[in-house]
């Protein structure tokens, strides 16, 4: 034997084995948007003069005067976030009205001109503080629609608004988001002119390079928007996704247009996401703690049990939730939102307290090696993960739960570095003697939780993967007992 050829043999088989990992499928997730499936739950906070005009879309007239809240309280706002489970915090720091809430260069219609903290104060600053003494993230949101701006709907506004994100990507911090919406034109004050404008949102906000600056001054930052780049709009504001949802997707023009931007998309697709789309998108379920995004009197928040409800329909289908939270004119969230938020916080906490599968034995019908063995499900971390080897696409992992469990939500997480790969799957529990289906479904990416219609008990659990393109990897299988 040569020993060129011999060499070139052991050093392959030798990076194989040190590369035993399964190939990546499809598009997979970069650092920041792992780091931001990480948040799962998260808030944006809309808080300016409108909130004091009782509207929901400020016309852009406003007078900063308006703009006093009674006992501005930072840190109130962001501990009932974190009761609530949030983990981070996107703060709305200007809407359509165009008042900006931190002392910006580019516009006189901002907060200096109110009477908070006499003209002194910085709203985005003390809310990022306050979220980042409580261990939460911060990101913003600054409307490209602007009824307030005089120079909206020209070309120079575009300049205007980069210089907005610049001061907003300078001087706060790393931002986990940098959240930009679809709302485009129309009427509004525009410097006085009381007129409707409108703007071809194809091309006026150049968004290509205007995220390229959020690239390069905030690399972390996800960007969020119809049509992503990092994360997709779901399609509705109502909170939730669909059971089978994918994280990939390419965006698509509605009918009859040519490009797909923010404002202007083709969303059946949104809620469930493309499979096999060209990139990794996860979706963002937005949707406001009470009816509308603003404070209203009248309104009330979401019981913690229909938040419950929801955050399974988001982060338990691969999602993220983003829940609007809305102060007062006191500027700080109203008692019942505060309740509400804990309810739901506490109702999260307890429930995925107690891993009824904690302690179980785990035995696959097909394993790749020691790295990738199936007690690797039940170690509570998600970096680790069971996988079968490159032939074996389809499998099955069956827990002996040792004794009899009670339990009513079923929680799978695929390893997703190297995609999502599971295309159908069923999970069965032993049951006087044999098996018996409780639930199908088709994706589990991310996380997927499974909340059964009524608890069942067994000491044996079954999952069955019964279609992927290719090995199958799985990080995570938990079993709760949802807590009243
Ligand atoms: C939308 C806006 O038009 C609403 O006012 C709100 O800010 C929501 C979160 O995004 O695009
Ligand atoms: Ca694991």
């Amino acid at each position: 034997m040569k020993i060129l050829p011999f060499l070139s043999l052991l050093l392959s088989s030798l990076f194989t084995f040190a590369q035993n990992a399964p190939k990546p499928y499809g598009a997979t997730p970069s650092k920041r948007q792992l780091a931001w499936h990480d948040v799962e739950v998260y808030g944006l906070i809309h808080f300016t003069p409108t909130t004091f005009e009782n509207k929901e879309w400020g016309f852009g007239d406003a007078d900063p005067k308006a703009f006093n809240p009674t006992d501005f309280n930072a840190e109130q706002i962001i501990k009932a976030a974190k009761a609530g489970g949030l983990k981070a915090v996107i703060l709305v720091s200007k809407h359509h009205d165009g008042f900006a809430l931190w002392p910006t260069k580019t516009t006189a219609y901002n907060i200096s001109k109110s009477p908070f903290r006499n003209g002194k104060g910085d709203m985005v600053k003390e809310i990022e503080q306050a979220a980042r003494k409580n261990g939460l993230k911060f990101g913003v949101y600054c409307s490209p629609w602007d009824r307030n701006n005089a120079l909206y709907g020209t070309d120079q506004y575009l300049a205007i608004y980069q210089a907005q994100l610049k001061e907003l990507y300078s001087n706060y911090g790393e931002l986990f988001m940098s959240w930009h919406d679809g709302a485009n034109g129309g009427d509004g004050y525009y410097g006085g002119a009381k007129e409707k404008r409108s703007i071809d949102n194809t091309t006026y906000y150049d968004w290509k390079n205007t995220w390229g600056m959020t690239r390069k001054m905030q690399p972390m930052a996800s960007i969020f928007s119809d049509i992503g780049p990092d994360v997709r709009w779901v399609g509705s504001e109502d909170g939730m996704a669909a059971a089978t949802s994918w994280a990939t997707f390419t965006p698509l023009p509605p009918e009859g247009k040519s490009v797909a931007v923010p404002g202007q998309a083709n969303y059946p697709q949104s809620p469930m996401g493309i499979r096999n789309g060209k990139f990794w998108m996860p979706a963002e379920c937005d949707v406001p703690l009470r009816k509308g995004w603003f404070y209203h009197a009248t309104e009330k928040p979401k019981t913690s049990e229909m938040l419950f409800d929801l955050y399974l329909k988001s982060v338990g289908y691969g999602a993220g939730l983003d829940l609007g939270l809305a102060p007062d004119t006191r500027g700080q969230l109203h008692d019942d939102d505060v309740a509400a938020l804990k309810g739901f916080g506490d109702l999260v906490k307890h429930t995925f307290a107690n891993n009824l599968a904690s302690g179980a034995v785990a035995k696959a019908s097909n394993t790749r090696g020691k790295n990738f063995s199936s007690s690797k499900v039940l170690d509570h971390n998600k970096q680790t993960y069971w996988a079968t080897t490159d032939q074996a696409h389809t499998a099955s992992l069956e827990l002996d739960l040792k004794s009899s469990k009670t339990f009513d939500i079923i929680s799978l997480q695929e390893f997703i570095p190297l995609g999502q790969r599971i295309e159908a799957f069923n999970v069965e529990i032993f049951e006087n003697g044999s098996w018996k289906k409780v639930y199908e479904g088709e994706s589990i990416g991310a996380k997927r939780l499974i909340k059964l219609e009524a608890p069942v008990t067994s000491n044996k659990v079954k999952l069955n993967i019964t279609k992927s393109p290719v090995c199958i990897t799985l990080s995570e299988f938990g079993l709760y007992k949802k807590t009243s």
